[in-house]
């Protein structure tokens, strides 16, 4: 059976916070042995395969080298721009453009179809861990050239909707899937975040979702930095970044998203400064 390593995972999540300490406790420290354990309830979780061009937007992030993009791959990353892409903070903490590749083109990761760009440059938000532990969760990579996929327009308020949709390569409870998943999640308020996870939700650039009362949908490891979004069909916007949860997809514990709206004119200042 095919195994992904998902070294960088650990390495970006590592910096010795509860948080993340607690995101990881449903794993083994080797990434060989990241076969489902008893912390996963179902099966992105409890989601579908994605359709070629659902979400034209979701690329994966990934090492340079040998290897397929899926066995390269260990986060997502949304397309913003025609070279710019959104990706989570812990995703690529510590490390160099030329340590980065994004991968566009198809939702299989084995299909000839994909397409994969090398990175020109990085910004990790300066406000990373600030206030609190994975607080604004958010870095922007430059790409060495323009990638032909359609960018999804950035932020709007969460909270003007019920339900929300997350995509990824990570892990279903099974197996990280060669094809991207995908899975409606419901929008969890502050007040419930706050209290599902008291002194570790920053509302200001978090945003929380998942079924709190019975588990069985959720984003997990290897979807970090890809998109959670308004499920509003063709005109979809961005409204937050895969970050972190305690386990995946179990009851009362959602999935934690970075919030864009709490840190858009901070991503328009990077972009301003790249044109
Ligand atoms: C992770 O390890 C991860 N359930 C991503 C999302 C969630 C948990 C863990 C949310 O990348």
């Amino acid at each position: 059976m095919k195994r992904k390593h998902l070294i960088r995972l650990g390495a970006g999540a590592a910096a010795g916070l509860a948080a993340a300490a607690a995101v990881w406790a449903g794993t083994a420290a080797n990434a060989e042995d990241n076969a489902p354990e008893g912390d996963f309830e179902a099966q992105i979780i409890g989601g579908q395969p994605a359709e070629e061009g659902q979400f034209p937007w979701l690329v994966g992030l990934g090492s340079p080298g040998e290897g397929t993009p899926w066995e390269r791959q260990f986060c997502g990353g949304s397309v913003i721009a025609e070279d710019v892409v959104l990706t989570a903070a812990h995703c690529v903490e510590g490390s160099a453009a030329e340590d980065l590749v994004i991968f566009s083109g198809s939702v299989d990761l084995e299909s000839d179809a994909v397409v994969e760009t090398a990175v020109a440059d990085l910004h990790v938000s300066e406000t990373y861990n600030d206030p609190i532990a994975m607080a604004n969760d958010w870095a922007l990579l430059k790409l060495a050239e323009p990638v032909d996929v359609e960018p999804i327009a950035l932020g709007t308020d969460a909270a003007e909707y019920e339900v929300l949709e997350t995509a990824g390569w990570g892990n279903t409870g099974e197996e990280y899937p060669v094809v991207a998943e995908w899975v409606e999640v419901p929008f969890v308020t502050d007040a419930d975040c706050e209290a599902a996870y008291p002194d570790e939700v920053d509302a200001a650039s978090m945003l929380c979702a998942g079924d709190l009362a019975n588990g069985g949908v959720d984003s997990c490891q290897g979807d970090s930095g890809g998109p959670i979004m308004t499920p509003a069909g063709d005109e979809q916007v961005l409204v937050g970044i895969v970050s972190w949860g305690y386990g995946c997809a179990e009851a009362g514990n959602p999935g934690v998203y970075s919030e864009i709206a709490g840190f858009a004119d901070a991503i328009d200042e990077v972009l301003a400064g790249w044109e």
